[in-house]
């Protein structure tokens, strides 16, 4: 088989058509040689975009943000892709979801009051309370409650026509916020450390707006602190945590491709790529409680869909 690809790479006569039978050929290597995406389960088939991904306390299900109905709405659905469940239906945008530790509710960011603010729905009857901030005046998004369910960071964007958004956090019931970071560029979806100490998040504060990095981040210490960890030409972001506290997952873009997955240590050395999908590409990848598997949004088939990779050191 190789020898016949071979010869026809060697027989085109124009450049173009060989450079395309050997991408094709390089693309027919990859799946041939099984790498991990032989293990992914696709759990979502809307032709929306099935996006953001978030397990349940328990590693049993994920919550999750679709489009399939026009706009934004949360569902759940079981780690095997069964019992597929809406939880909210409006024609408001009801985006970000994340599950909280004591597993009976979700926190997520809607318009549903004209505004985006935070909300926390109870799965027990679906209701949805929102979550008062004291004298804030911006749109919080992205909002994560610490693994000790005490806090919840989040992001806001103080000057939108530059993206210049930044990361605060608040009381797990509201309140006061804290602003945690003052960059001019945006610094973006924190994730938190398993002791509840630090954030994960990118950045592009360091590359003049250009391209966004990944930083950690002691909540407690100023933002001059935060520590940059990666270092590539590229995107590298939405970071995430690993529940032994050892490693990240985030997503790097790749030229003339969609982006792929990359595991590194936390200070960002060790970098390693996970998923090898080229056209497809992956983002919002999130670890599950045990640290044995990934759930991400998947691009197949036309849009977004919610995908789990089982992942090994
Ligand atoms: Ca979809
Ligand atoms: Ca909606």
């Amino acid at each position: 088989m190789l020898a016949f690809v071979y010869a026809i790479v060697m027989q085109s006569q124009k450049y173009k058509y060989r450079r395309a039978l050997i991408s094709g050929l390089f693309l027919f290597l990859i799946q041939l040689s099984g790498l991990a995406q032989s293990e992914e389960k696709v759990l979502t088939q809307s032709k929306g975009d099935d996006r953001h991904p978030w397990w349940s306390p328990d590693g049993e299900r994920l919550v999750f943000e679709s489009n399939r109905d026009g706009d934004w709405e949360l569902f759940i659905i079981d780690k095997d892709g069964n019992h597929e469940e809406q939880l909210t239906t409006n024609s408001f945008e009801d985006r970000n979801p994340g599950w909280h530790p004591n597993g009976a509710q979700i926190i997520f960011e809607s318009n549903r009051q004209g505004r985006f603010g935070l909300y926390l729905l109870n799965l027990n009857d679906r209701s949805a309370e929102p979550l008062l901030l004291d004298n804030f005046n911006l749109e919080p998004t992205t909002a994560r409650i610490s693994p000790d369910g005490k806090s919840i960071a989040f992001s806001a964007d103080s000057d939108p026509e530059n993206a210049a958004l930044n990361l605060y956090k608040t009381s797990i019931s509201g309140g006061a916020v804290t602003q945690l970071t003052r960059a001019a560029y945006r610094s973006f979806y924190g994730a938190w450390s398993p002791d509840s100490q630090q954030l994960v998040f990118f950045s592009r504060r360091d590359t003049e707006g250009q391209q966004d990095e990944l930083y950690t981040l002691n909540i407690n210490e100023p933002d001059s602190l935060a520590k940059r960890i990666t270092d590539y030409p590229q995107h590298d972001f939405c970071p995430h945590w690993s529940p032994d506290g050892k490693k990240l997952i985030f997503s790097r873009s790749i030229p003339d491709a969609r982006p792929e997955l990359f595991v590194s240590n936390i200070d960002g050395t060790g970098a390693r790529q996970v998923t090898f999908t080229l056209q497809l590409g992956e983002t919002q990848a999130v670890w599950s409680p045990d640290g044995k598997s990934i759930a991400y949004a998947g691009y197949r088939n036309g849009s977004y869909e919610v995908c789990t990779l089982p992942i090994r050191d």
